[in-house]
């Protein structure tokens, strides 16, 4: 029996395009401000009634608290948005200041260690090679944590009619601070699922199967450029192959019918860590887990859906779940994100602002 199509849209109005920028960003905001709290824990059943309980209140519109603080996620998407939004060109050296600049401003957001050597390195160095420090983290390895899959949101959705300039900026924009291909094509996944989803209908469901091989398509090609470039005489690390490797484990994850002890497997096949190679190939899943009902979600929207069912998995809950919500996001569209929810985190008004000054970057003040 083949796989019912993807229902995407050749031509989108640009009210949907300009929702579904907003949707991306917010959701990647969401994800990370509510999912903050919970980094690190491992969760138990029980556990998952609190987390039911802590959205309950927070997209309940009398609920008052401080709001959700984000973390490193969101101050370095900022930072890659006004890359895009302020110069026509992509300007690298740019980006890395700015990441910098935000770095030493507000140094408390949880940064990995790695990215804090190669921020002094930058800066040390007047910038001189901006790619060179983080080639040379790990030993000349590279860092394979996700952080340049947490920021990818921006480009995705800036270039998500030219597909070969997203592969090609997404990549330069995450080999700043992170080198190594886990890390480098863990980001281009990311983009390649957020561009997919802004091109699928808002109103028509999306078959998760389907969206699955999408990925698994363009990961082929992603990971055949670097088989090319290797030395075909060496032996193949595990590397090679990794993300088609861990896309059919989310199909055959999503093939299972879901029960309350499905998570286990999840972590333990999946990852819930903080390299790209065990979380972002986990916050697809979640997505896509997530489109259906999950027995102890109790919501009816898929997007609070997608970031409840993130944080529930425990580990890197806020990149998980910022990952997750910026493609749940980009599907969906702002107005499907309950608004005292996002209401609930730090920054919502500049990152809806951040939003439409990329849309109108991109297509045009009259659009
Ligand atoms: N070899 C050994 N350890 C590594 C390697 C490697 N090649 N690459 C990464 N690590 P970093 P991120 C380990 O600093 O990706 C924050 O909470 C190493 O322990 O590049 O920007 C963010 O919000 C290193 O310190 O950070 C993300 O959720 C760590 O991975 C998460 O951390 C993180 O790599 C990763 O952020
Ligand atoms: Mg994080």
């Amino acid at each position: 029996m083949s796989t019912p199509k993807l229902i995407t849209m050749a031509k989108m109005e640009a009210s949907v395009l300009k929702n579904k920028f907003r949707g991306c960003l917010l959701g990647s905001l969401i994800g990370d401000c509510t999912g903050a709290p919970f980094e690190g824990d491992t969760i138990s059943h029980g556990d998952r009634l609190v987390i039911q309980r802590y959205y309950d209140k927070l997209e309940d519109p009398t609920f008052t608290a401080p709001y959700k603080t984000y973390t490193d996620d969101t101050a370095m998407m900022k930072s890659v948005a006004k890359f895009l939004t302020d110069k026509p060109e992509p300007d690298y050296k740019f980006l890395s200041r700015l990441f910098v600049n935000e770095f030493f401003k507000e140094p408390r957001r949880g940064y990995g260690q790695n990215v804090i050597d190669v921020f002094h390195k930058l800066r040390n160095t007047k910038y001189e090679n901006v790619f060179k420090p983080a080639s040379e983290q790990f030993m000349g390895a590279g860092s394979y944590g996700n952080g340049g899959a947490m920021r990818v949101a921006p480009i995705a959705l800036y270039f998500h009619d030219n597909y070969k300039m997203m592969l090609e900026v997404a990549s330069n924009a995450t080999k700043l601070t992170h080198t190594n291909v886990l890390g480098v094509n863990g980001a281009l996944l990311q983009a390649v699922a957020i561009q997919l989803a802004v091109k699928c209908d808002p109103y028509a469901k999306i078959d998760p199967e389907r969206f699955c091989i999408e990925l698994f398509r363009r990961m082929r090609k992603i990971e055949r450029v670097e088989e090319d470039v290797d030395d075909m005489e060496e032996e193949d690390d595990g590397t090679r192959e990794a993300y088609q490797n861990k896309l059919r484990v989310v199909e055959n994850l999503l093939q299972r019918k879901h029960d309350n002890d499905l998570e286990e497997e999840v972590i333990m096949n999946l990852g819930n860590g903080i390299s790209a190679y065990e979380s972002v190939p986990t916050a697809i899943y979640c997505f896509l887990r997530a489109l259906n009902e999950i027995s102890y979600i109790q919501t009816d929207n898929v997007f609070r859906r997608t970031i409840q069912y993130a944080v529930s998995l425990g580990g890197d809950t806020d990149t998980i779940a910022c990952m997750a919500g910026a493609i749940a996001g980009a599907y969906l569209g702002e107005n499907c994100i309950n608004t005292s929810l996002a209401k609930q985190c730090e920054y919502y008004k500049e990152v809806l602002e951040m939003a439409d000054n990329l849309y109108v970057a991109k297509e045009g003040p009259g659009n």
